[in-house]
Formats: C-alpha cells, sequence, structure tokens
C-alpha cells in the first residue's frame, strides 16, 4: 500500500515537471536579450531613433537608409518602431506594418534591438490615443462591455508580434513600451482619465493577455512614464509590479525645453536607483529637441545629462523621436547646421552605434 502511494506520489510529481517542461520549450530569448542589455550597459549607452530605417529626411521607404547614418556613418544600436493604428495596413505615420516587420528582422539579423511603442486607439470607440474624452477604462476591462472590444485590439497586436520570427522561426525579442507618458495628461490612459488604480489594471492585464492568452515570450516590458515626478515613489505610483515590467524608463522633452538639464539628471538618477534597487534595466526611453531649436543640443543637453554621473552613464540606451520631415525631426540630415555635433556625440566613447554593439553577445 505504501508502495502504491510512493509511486503514484513520483507518478504526479514527474507528470507534472513533464507538464511545465512542456509549457517552457520556447527558447528564453527575452532573458538572452535582458542579459544583452545588462552586457552593452557595461560597455556605454545605445543610441536609438524611432522609425529610423522607414523614412528620414528627403527619403521614405525600403532603401538601407537611415538618418543617422547618413549623418554619423553608422545605423543606431536602438530601433524604435509604432503599432499605433494596428489592423491597418499602415501605422500612425503612413508606414506599412508588413515593411516595420522586415525592419525589425532586418535589425536583429545584424545584432541591433527593437523597441516597439503603441500609441494605441481607444479600443470602446477607436478615438486616436490623444482624445481624453469619454474614456471608461473600467468598460475596457474583465466583466466590462468593452472587454470584447479590448482583447480583439489586443489580437491584433498579438497577430503581428507572432509575425516577428527569425531564420530559424523562432520569436524576436523586443522591448515592448505600452501605454507609455502615463503620468501625463494628453492620452486617454493618462493620469487625467485614469487613476493609478485602473492603469495598473489595464497594464496587467494587457501584458497577461499577450503573454499568457497569446503565448508571446518575446515580450521585455518596459514602464515608461513621463517628467511629472520628483521622487521615487512619485515615479512608481502607476507601476504594475516588479513581475509585470523588465524595463524602467522615462520619456523627457520638456526639461530640456525648459533648460532645466538638473531635472532631466534628477529624473535619470531616480530610474537608474529605482532599477538597481529592483534588477531592472533603465534607459531614457524618448526624447530628443523637435527640429534642434536647441543650439548644438547633442553635445549641449544630451551628452551633458548622460554623462552628469556614474548612474547616468550607466543606463543602456537613449532614444530620439523620427525624421518625418523638416518641420518635425530629432536627427540633423547631413548638410544640418548642427550635423557636425551629431557627429561629434556619435563618436563620443560612451555612445553606441550597431558596429559597436554586434560583438556583443
Ligand atoms: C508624436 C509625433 C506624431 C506621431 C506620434 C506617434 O510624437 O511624432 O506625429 O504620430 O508621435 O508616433
Amino acid at each position: 500500500m505504501v508502495r502504491k502511494f510512493l509511486f503514484l506520489i513520483l507518478a504526479t510529481m514527474l507528470l507534472s515537471c513533464g507538464t511545465k517542461s512542456r509549457k517552457n520549450t520556447h527558447p528564453n530569448v527575452t532573458q538572452q536579450l535582458f542579459e544583452r542589455l545588462q552586457a552593452i550597459s557595461e560597455a556605454g549607452i545605445m543610441f536609438g531613433h524611432q522609425d529610423d530605417l522607414a523614412y528620414g529626411i528627403d527619403w521614405n521607404g525600403d532603401k538601407g537608409e537611415s538618418d543617422v547614418k547618413r549623418t554619423a556613418g553608422d545605423y543606431p544600436a536602438i530601433f524604435g518602431w509604432e503599432l499605433g493604428d494596428i489592423g491597418n495596413e499602415t501605422n500612425l505615420d503612413g508606414v506599412p506594418f508588413d515593411s516595420i516587420k522586415v525592419y525589425i528582422q532586418r535589425v536583429h539579423a545584424k545584432g541591433g534591438i527593437n523597441t516597439i511603442s503603441w500609441h494605441a486607439r481607444n479600443p470602446a470607440n477607436n478615438l486616436d490615443a490623444w482624445k481624453t474624452h469619454d474614456v471608461d477604462i473600467e468598460s475596457l476591462l474583465p466583466g466590462g462591455a468593452n472587454n470584447p472590444l479590448f482583447n480583439k485590439k489586443l489580437d491584433l497586436v498579438a497577430e503581428f508580434m507572432h509575425k516577428l520570427k527569425d531564420e530559424n522561426q523562432t520569436l524576436i525579442p523586443v522591448i515592448f513600451r505600452p501605454w507609455h507618458e502615463m503620468d501625463g495628461g494628453w492620452f486617454w490612459w493618462g493620469s487625467k482619465t485614469c487613476s493609478p488604480q485602473q492603469f495598473i489594471k489595464l497594464f496587467r492585464y494587457s501584458v497577461d493577455y499577450l503573454k499568457n492568452e497569446k503565448n508571446l515570450y518575446n515580450l521585455l516590458i518596459a514602464y515608461s512614464p513621463d517628467r511629472n515626478f520628483d521622487t521615487a515613489q512619485e515615479y512608481l505610483e502607476r507601476y504594475p509590479g516588479d513581475e509585470y515590467v523588465d524595463l524602467l524608463g522615462v520619456d523627457n522633452y520638456g526639461d530640456f525645453t525648459a533648460n532645466r538639464l538638473d531635472n532631466v539628471v534628477k529624473k535619470l538618477t531616480i530610474v537608474v536607483d529605482l532599477a538597481n534597487e529592483k534588477n531592472k534595466i533603465a534607459a531614457f526611453t524618448e526624447t530628443g529637441s523637435n527640429c534642434l531649436s536647441i543650439e548644438n543640443w547633442y553635445t549641449s543637453n544630451l551628452l551633458q545629462v548622460l554623462k552628469a554621473n556614474n548612474k547616468t552613464r550607466s543606463i543602456a540606451y537613449v532614444l530620439v523621436w523620427r525624421n518625418r520631415d523638416r518641420e518635425h525631426f530629432y536627427v540633423p540630415y547631413p548638410e544640418h547646421p548642427q550635423a557636425d555635433d551629431f557627429k561629434f556625440f556619435a563618436n563620443d566613447n560612451l555612445i553606441l552605434l550597431l558596429n559597436d554593439i554586434q560583438n556583443i553577445k
């Protein structure tokens, strides 16, 4: 009897181990990317650019072009992409989703790193990310009337993410940065229309749905507030929890415009301290000077804050926004008066472009 009982216990243990290992048969690509980000942060700070391969000043489409390369001689190390208007053929900035997939595959094959943002339309009414009227977050969550519509949007995101495969049919790891700048009031998931508790539910639900329901094993998740915090406690006001987040970021344009470099440094330092404490990656997830209206912004502003102290020096990357046209751009094109300044920045030992990270595995 005792033997039979022991056998049963053993058999159950073996079976449950089997189920567990079957469930985890996918390669641990996120862990690999996480460790690579840690290794790279020891070497320097990667430079990133939104939509870098998709278009730039006076060019558009798949030409192997890049404004960073045109001006500084190499591609960025971090490439930002955008899922706004998922479900349409092109995203909200006119880039075909099919092309984004190919760019992401190309970046990965060349040893670069991809990050994906999502200026999501409100699933309830399909109004764009910046429309903050008629917002009812609870209605999107389980039990809410619009939960099926929300799931449909997440299904579209998952469908796209599942296409991001390398030549071995393994999903390419990406840094996914949903619901960003939640501490500002300009997005429907922002502080004006979404309480911290609602935000946390929205964030957790999205991540659980994509990872567990949709089996996306390739997502490193970024928590990325804007600059509306002065303390770690304020930074964490809408934090969904350590088990939901891999990367702590901050978006900050405003403190540069206000010429408060001290505040940029202060906020980056808060992010780095928290990342160290929580064993997360720290990054400057979005910044820039639109049209480079600030004189020699790259060396007189950005490099200054990145070099401010050992903590700011330790972040994994900094990403600047897109080069739409001459009225909206963040990287100088070759004939721009700040092209030399950008070259100087890009050549600094601290700053890593694609070539600099290819050998860091
Ligand atoms: C903003 C601007 C918009 C764009 C949006 C999402 O900062 O660049 O033109 O649609 O980001 O990429």
